[in-house]
């Protein structure tokens, strides 16, 4: 009885919740599905009416949770690690979810369509994605900088937020570069050196090379 995480060590979405597991110390199994299996695309269809990653599912409870930042959120509420991941004050609490909505919307899920087209389209069709994509980042990328004018953190103290920055700004970050970005680039770094975040990244570069723009991605990430 006890925590399973259903992920892969690729996944953007699921470096989302791991970074917020290790952060915890939460003690969990790693159930790693297997993209390629139709068992286990349809086990994943059973626990998330998508069938996205990922899922966690906890015994103890007897509920199983899609979406990153509910996950995020059941397990700092019944799973509390040594710091907070949000703001106990609930207003407060309201501005790191809005910095999780931006990175996962504005950041993650714009940069998605060009590795969606590359994967998944014609030919051709990676440039009639891309252009709108580096314009929406490129207003993402200047909001955030702006937010992180004197902060260590996207939302107050290290949280959600920042675990959904993380794959978002190293995914985003190969096919649109944010380093004419200064408090943004700041930021990544910080991110980086989070031992959470290296674990998972740590355990990603095993695949990287299945990421559609892998001649893209720097040195010190393979
Ligand atoms: N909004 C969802 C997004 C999850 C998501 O897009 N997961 C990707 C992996 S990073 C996935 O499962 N893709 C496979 C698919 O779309 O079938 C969340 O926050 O959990």
């Amino acid at each position: 009885m006890g925590l399973t995480f259903y992920g892969h060590p690729l996944s953007s979405y699921c470096h989302k919740v791991l970074i917020a597991l290790y952060e915890l110390g939460a003690d969990f199994t790693y159930r790693q599905i297997d993209p390629s299996s139709q068992a286990d695309r349809d086990l994943m269809a059973t626990l998330t009416p998508m069938g996205k990653m990922p899922a966690l599912r906890d015994d103890a409870a007897g509920v199983t949770l899609a979406e990153t930042s509910i996950i995020i959120e059941w397990l700092d509420r019944h799973h509390p690690g040594p710091a907070p991941l949000l703001p106990r004050d609930a207003d407060a609490a309201l501005t790191a979810r809005q910095w999780d909505r931006f990175f996962d919307i504005h950041v993650m899920n714009t940069a998605q369509p060009i590795v969606d087209a590359r994967l998944f389209m014609a030919d051709g069709a990676v440039d009639v994605v891309a252009p709108w994509a580096h314009s929406q980042l490129d207003r993402a990328y200047t909001a955030a900088d702006r937010q992180l004018t004197g902060r260590d953190w996207i939302a107050g103290d290290f949280g959600m937020a920042d675990c959904a920055a993380t794959p978002a700004l190293f995914y985003a970050g190969f096919l649109h570069p944010f380093d004419a970005h200064p408090n943004l680039s700041a930021y990544f770094e910080r991110l980086l050196a989070r031992p959470s975040v290296a674990r998972v990244l740590s355990d990603a570069k095993p695949f990287l090379h299945w990421f559609p723009f892998a001649d893209l991605i720097p040195a010190r990430f393979r």
